[in-house]
């Protein structure tokens, strides 16, 4: 923990204890675009620790394994070789700012599990990244059809800050539940809530129930 930006890191604890930011408001996903307490931004805020990894494609790998009847390793030839999707989802941020329109290309998560093969009780999905990070998504959540590991955004490569080589998109939750710099997804009976969730940080974080906080 030392090496992560503490200050940071204690002021989102206090928010978490205090609540803030808190509308009481809700919204419907499917209805209003953008939940209870968004503001919409142009730009593309960076949010994360503080230590931005830089891993070279050459050394980059993505292990996928836990409860599957087929563990996978891939390198990064080996990941471009899967068949790619596109998608544009809209960014919504516990930190209040909401981003629309991102177009994503990659791989998706419904065929990551296809190749793994998930076994019959798995309920949770664990994401590790380069930077030490960690969090947890449900499993139906992360089958759902707009979530993949995406290589490039808005027709670029993403950038190192921005998570690149690759990163985790799951549009339909906080964006805390997006791992950049992602290393190892790991399908789980058991749930065990990552770096936000241990620290006061909703354990779904639906931005339409407003689940910022636990
Ligand atoms: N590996 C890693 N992934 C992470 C984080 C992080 O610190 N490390 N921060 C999360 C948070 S809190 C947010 S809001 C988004 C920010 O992504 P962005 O910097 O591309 O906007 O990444 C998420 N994924
Ligand atoms: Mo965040």
């Amino acid at each position: 923990m030392g090496e992560f930006r503490e200050k940071l890191v204690e002021t989102k604890k206090a928010w978490a204890r205090a609540g803030r930011l808190l509308t009481g408001k809700t919204a419907e996903h499917g209805v209003d675009r953008l939940p209870p307490g968004q503001r919409l931004v142009e730009n593309w805020p960076v949010l994360d620790l503080g230590i931005q990894p830089d891993v070279p494609k050459a050394d980059w790998q993505l292990v996928i394994d836990g409860a599957v009847e087929n563990p996978v390793t891939w390198d990064w030839d080996a990941f471009l070789a899967q068949p790619q999707v596109e998608d544009v989802s809209d960014i919504h941020c516990v930190t209040q700012w909401s981003r629309y329109d991102n177009r994503w290309n990659g791989v998706s998560t419904r065929h990551i599990a296809d190749i793994v093969k998930p076994l019959g009780g798995v309920k949770h999905v664990l994401f590790t990244s380069y930077d030490g990070y960690t969090t947890n998504v449900e499993y139906a959540h992360f089958l759902e059809e707009d979530c993949l590991v995406a290589h490039t955004h808005d027709g670029a490569p993403i950038s190192r800050e921005h998570g690149g080589p690759a990163r985790l998109v799951i549009p339909r939750y906080y964006f805390w539940k997006s791992p950049k710099w992602v290393k190892r997804i790991t399908f789980s009976l058991e749930d065990k809530p990552g770096f936000w969730e241990v620290r006061g940080y909703h354990n779904l974080g639906d931005p339409w129930l407003e689940q910022r906080y636990s």
